[in-house]
C-alpha cells in the first residue's frame, strides 16, 4: 500500500472517530474551563462481602431467644419426647409481656423455640398430634407461634423461629426420606403461615444414642430462601450466620466474619475453634452469633437464678465487642411469663449499656490521621470516624501511605477520662484489619487483631479510667486499605467495681 491516498482511505475507514480525527475538530464544552472537582471513588471492596440481610442482622447487636415448651413444665433441658401434651398448660401465657421486655431491653429480633428436641410443637401442625392442639391450654385451640408473631408486630420487633432437627418424639425420625419430608412440611407451615421471619435456627445438637440419619440441609435451605427472601439461616455452618462454637457468649479475640464453608459441617465438634475465630482467608461471609442463656439452663427452672449484671456485661464485651451478635436467651416460666427477677436483670443490663455507650467522649475531640484518600475534602477524612454513620462513611488512608497508617484522637488541654476504646470497620467493603495497636499519650496500651463491625478494648489498670490527651490507633496489618468507620472513647463505671 505505497500510495498515501489509499492508506488515508483505509485509515479513515478503520478509525473513523479516532482521537486524532476528533482533535482536529474540537467541540466546545462549556464546563471544561472550570471543571468541578470530581469525588474520589471508594476503594475496591475486598471479597467476600456481607449480603444486605447479613448487614442488617449485624447492626442488631443484641437479639433475644425464648426457650419455651414442655421442658418448662417438667424441669428439664432435653425432653424425652414421651411427655404428655396434657402437661402444657400455662395459666397466664402472654407473649405481649415477653415483647414488652424485649423492646425495653432494646432488641429488634426475638427467636422462639417452635419445636425443641422433644418434638412438641407450639403451633397446631397438621402433620403431628404432638402439639398445643392436644394440650389443655385454650382447650387445644391455642397457637403460641401465632400469639408470638402478633405480639412481636405490636412491639415492632422482628420474628425468628427455631425448629429442632433432632426430634425425640416423631416415629419418622431415623427414616431419612420420611423424616426429611416431615421436617420440610413443618418448615413450610411455619414460613408460609406466620408472615415475615428474619432468622431461622437450625440447631446441630443431637443425643449420642439418637438414630443415625442425614438431614437434607440443601433442600431445607433452598426451601427457606424460597419462602422468605430476607431471612438469615443460622446453623453451625451457615449459610448466613454461623455458630460461634460455644454457649458461653464468648467469641475469639480474633474474630473474622469470613470462613471457608467447605471446611464446616453441622454438629461437628472438631471445628469449634475454627468457628470461634473464623478465617482471614475464608471465601465466605459467615459472621458468628453468640448464643447464651441469662440463666444456667436454656429452659426455665424454679431453682435457677439469672446471671449477675457483671457477667452479662462481660458477655457483651466478649460478643458484641468482638464482632458478633449476642443472642441472649430469657426463658418464660411455667405460668407463661418472664419472671420479675429476669426482667429486673435485663433492665439493669440495658441501663448499664446505655449509660456506658451513649456518651462518646471522642465526639468533642479533634482528629488527625497519617494520610487520607483523595486528599483534604476528598470524602475519606478522619472526621468520618466521629459521625453517626458506622458503615458507609469512614477514614481511609491514601494508597501510598503503606509504612505507618494511623489515626489520632486529640482531647485538648483538659484531656479525657475513659476506660473503653471502640473501633468499627466499614464492613460493607469487606473485613480488612488483621492487626492494630493502641497508644495513649504515646504509651502502648493494647494490641489487637481483628476489628470487624465492632471491637471494644478495655484499657486502664483494673478498669480505672485513664486520663490522657491523645489516643492513637495504628493499623499494623490489613488486607488492602484499612477503612475505619467509627471510633469511640467511653467511661464504663462498672469496670471499677
Ligand atoms: C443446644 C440445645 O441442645 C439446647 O437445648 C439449646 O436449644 C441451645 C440453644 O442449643 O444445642
Amino acid at each position: 500500500m505505497a500510495n498515501p491516498w489509499i492508506s488515508l482511505f483505509f485509515h479513515l475507514l478503520l478509525h473513523p472517530f479516532s482521537s486524532a480525527n476528533i482533535a482536529k475538530y474540537p467541540t466546545k464544552n462549556p464546563q471544561e474551563k472550570n471543571p468541578s472537582p470530581l469525588a474520589t471513588p471508594p476503594p475496591l471492596p475486598i471479597l467476600p462481602l456481607p449480603s444486605y440481610s447479613q448487614l442488617k442482622w449485624q447492626q442488631r447487636e443484641i437479639i433475644m431467644f425464648f426457650h419455651f415448651g414442655v421442658n418448662t413444665f417438667t424441669d428439664s433441658e432435653w425432653g424425652t419426647g414421651s411427655e404428655s401434651p396434657a402437661i402444657f398448660n400455662p395459666t397466664r401465657l402472654d407473649p405481649g409481656q415477653w415483647f414488652e421486655v424485649a423492646a425495653e431491653a432494646g432488641v429488634s429480633l426475638a427467636i422462639l423455640t417452635a419445636k425443641h428436641h422433644d418434638g412438641f410443637c407450639l403451633w397446631p401442625s397438621k402433620y403431628t398430634d404432638h402439639s398445643v392442639a392436644k394440650s389443655p391450654w385454650k382447650d387445644g385451640r391455642g397457637d403460641v407461634v401465632q400469639d408470638f408473631v402478633r405480639a412481636a408486630k405490636a412491639h415492632d420487633v422482628d420474628v425468628g423461629l427455631y425448629l429442632s432437627p433432632w426430634d425425640r418424639h416423631d416415629k419418622r425420625y431415623g427414616h431419612e426420606k420420611k423424616y426429611n419430608e416431615y421436617y420440610l412440611a413443618q418448615l413450610q407451615e411455619l414460613l408460609n403461615r406466620y408472615g415475615s421471619v428474619k432468622e431461622i435456627w437450625f440447631d446441630g445438637a443431637k443425643g449420642k444414642n439418637a438414630p443415625n440419619m442425614s438431614y437434607y440441609f440443601w433442600d431445607w435451605f433452598a426451601m427457606v430462601k424460597e419462602l422468605q427472601s430476607s431471612i438469615n439461616i443460622f446453623s453451625d455452618a451457615g449459610p448466613d450466620v454461623r455458630w460461634v462454637g460455644n454457649e458461653h457468649g464468648f467469641a475469639g479475640s480474633t474474630c473474622w466474619s469470613t470462613i471457608n464453608r467447605t471446611s464446616l459441617s453441622i454438629g461437628n465438634a472438631s471445628i469449634v475453634e475454627y468457628l470461634r475465630t473464623g478465617d482471614p482467608k475464608g471465601t465466605d461471609w459467615l459472621p458468628p452469633e453468640c448464643d447464651v442463656s441469662i440463666r444456667p439452663g436454656w429452659f426455665w427452672h424454679k431453682s435457677q437464678q439469672p446471671k449477675e449484671l457483671s457477667e452479662l456485661l462481660d458477655i457483651y464485651y466478649n460478643s458484641v465487642g468482638r464482632n458478633c451478635v449476642l443472642l441472649l436467651n430469657v426463658p418464660p416460666n411455667s405460668t407463661g411469663l418472664i419472671s420479675e427477677i429476669d426482667i429486673h436483670r435485663l433492665r439493669e443490663f440495658r441501663n448499664a449499656i446505655n449509660s456506658i455507650f451513649s456518651h462518646n467522649l471522642a465526639k468533642s475531640c479533634s482528629v488527625k490521621a497519617s494520610s487520607q484518600r483523595g486528599g483534604n475534602g476528598g470524602g475519606f477524612g478522619p472526621e468520618n470516624v466521629l459521625d453517626e454513620d458506622h458503615l458507609w462513611t469512614y477514614w481511609a488512608p491514601s494508597e501510598t501511605d503503606e509504612q505507618s497508617q494511623w489515626i489520632e484522637i486529640l482531647g485538648g488541654d483538659k484531656g479525657l477520662r475513659f476506660n473503653v476504646i471502640m473501633l468499627q470497620e466499614a464492613i460493607g467493603l469487606g473485613q480488612r484489619i488483621e492487626r492494630h495497636e493502641i497508644y495513649v499519650d504515646g504509651n502502648w496500651v493494647a494490641n489487637g487483631t481483628t476489628v470487624g463491625y465492632k471491637r471494644l478494648h478495655k484499657v486502664g489498670a483494673r478498669g480505672l479510667p485513664m486520663h490522657a490527651k491523645k489516643v492513637k490507633i495504628r493499623v499494623v496489618k490489613s488486607k488492602g486499605l484499612p477503612l475505619i468507620s467509627s471510633i469511640g472513647l467511653f467511661l464504663d463505671p462498672f469496670l471499677q467495681l
